[in-house]
């Protein structure tokens, strides 16, 4: 239990607290081998904000949504309206704006890193699309993965592809507004086996610095080896004011974009812990969009969300518990079990009654997952959509 100082302090954090929801996490997905199909899944763009407006609803800590341009706005930018106001009316926003550079079949060999002049400039033109789109919806963020790399040694030019990137994002970056951003995404495996142009947080930070002044990195927690110390880059990032974002979700092998806090809770508490610490030091806001990149065929998908979003409040939560001058000090004067007793006390906090008292203030159920499913929404939504969805299964998202 906390005591009401405590939950003061949460109940203060997370009225500024927000994650975005990802669009594609509400349609059916699947792995490399098959989908299994949900009669309640989104088959529209519209569903899918319907969706992320339960999510909304219910939390009222996911006011945006992320969208994947090729899957979300069917006619490209002309589509920007008709998406604009299907999320008003779902009682969401349009967040940040994903380009779609790995799915056709001229990416074979790469976007922005292929050796094809002629395909840098089809990859080119689509993300300054998204950058267009993300003027006229309003949204801060463009952010870019690059599926870019290669299978096997020998077969492509690190170097050759490392310069084209570099022109390509510092293009990309010329067509922002001033209040935009480039969010450069990092991954080191997959869908190449060899090498990734962008494979990890060095390169995106190089990159982003390539790019000018509006570029930050974006870490997308699965997207590391294994026993990487996530929140160390974390640190270095925030301390070269280089940190733009996050892809939330968790894994156990690869980019397995589990439910967050799913395996390792405590990871995720030790992220928000550097970021809050930081705050704590700068005395002011960490400049961070909070993002959710997690797509499951296994758990009903809106109360998959809702899990999530109440998840991260959770962890979110204890990490502002920690008493950072407390901290500091054993740091200092190193005092090893006190300072990492601090941390543990902090995540062992059970901070749940404290956020049912501040759903409880802003008018919400204390219990977002049981509210949503006494509403009969999932059962309306098979319904409706059950017939499409059994005949569509041919694309990601
Ligand atoms: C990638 C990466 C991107 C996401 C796609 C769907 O692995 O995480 O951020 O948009 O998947
Ligand atoms: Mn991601
Ligand atoms: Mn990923």
């Amino acid at each position: 239990m906390t005591t009401s100082a405590q939950s003061e302090r949460i109940h203060k954090a997370l009225d500024t607290f927000v994650i975005e929801l990802p669009s594609w996490g509400f349609a059916n997905t699947g792995t490399r081998f098959g989908k299994f199909v949900q009669d309640s899944a989104a088959t529209t763009t519209e569903e899918k904000l319907k969706d992320a407006g339960q999510v909304q609803k219910y939390t009222a800590c996911c006011p945006t949504v992320a969208t994947h341009v090729l899957w979300d706005f069917p006619q490209g930018l002309k589509s920007t309206p008709e998406v604009k106001a299907a999320a008003e009316k779902a009682g969401v926003r349009i967040g940040s704006i994903n380009p779609n550079v790995f799915q056709d079949q001229i990416y074979k060999n790469g976007s922005l890193g292929n050796p094809d002049a002629g395909i840098r400039k089809t990859a080119l033109d689509h993300i300054l699309d998204c950058v267009e789109i993300g003027k006229q919806t309003g949204s801060r963020d463009v952010s870019p993965w690059f599926a870019d790399g290669s299978s096997f040694p020998g077969t492509a030019s690190i170097r050759r592809r490392k310069k084209w990137f570099e022109e390509g994002l510092r293009e990309v970056h010329s067509h922002l507004s001033p209040r935009q951003r480039l969010l450069v995404e990092y991954k080191p495996f997959e869908p190449y086996s060899y090498h990734m142009d962008l494979g990890d947080w060095g390169m995106a930070l190089i990159l982003s610095r390539y790019a000018g002044p509006q570029a930050r990195v974006l870490v997308d927690t699965g997207h590391h080896y294994q026993a990487q110390n996530i929140e160390q880059i974390v640190a270095w990032l925030l301390s070269e004011d280089m940190l733009g974002g996050f892809h939330f979700n968790d894994r156990r092998y690869a980019d397995d974009d589990l439910t967050l806090g799913s395996i390792d809770p405590y990871q995720v508490f030790r992220i928000f812990n550097e970021i809050i610490g930081y705050e704590h030091e700068a005395g002011k806001r960490a400049d961070i969009a909070y993002m959710i990149d997690q797509s499951h065929n296994l758990k009903n998908k809106v109360e998959e969300m809702i899990q999530t979003a109440m998840t991260a409040q959770e962890i979110y939560a204890k990490a502002v518990l920690v008493d950072h001058d407390k901290l500091a000090h054993y740091q200092m004067k190193g005092e090893l079990i006190d300072a990492e007793e601090c941390l543990k006390q902090a995540f062992s906090t059970d901070v749940r009654p404290a956020i049912r008292d501040w759903r409880k203030g802003k008018g919400l159920a204390e219990e977002p997952l049981e509210a949503f499913r006494a509403s009969g929404y999932t059962a309306q939504a098979a319904r409706e959509r059950g017939k499409k969805n059994q005949g569509a299964v041919a694309s990601y998202a």
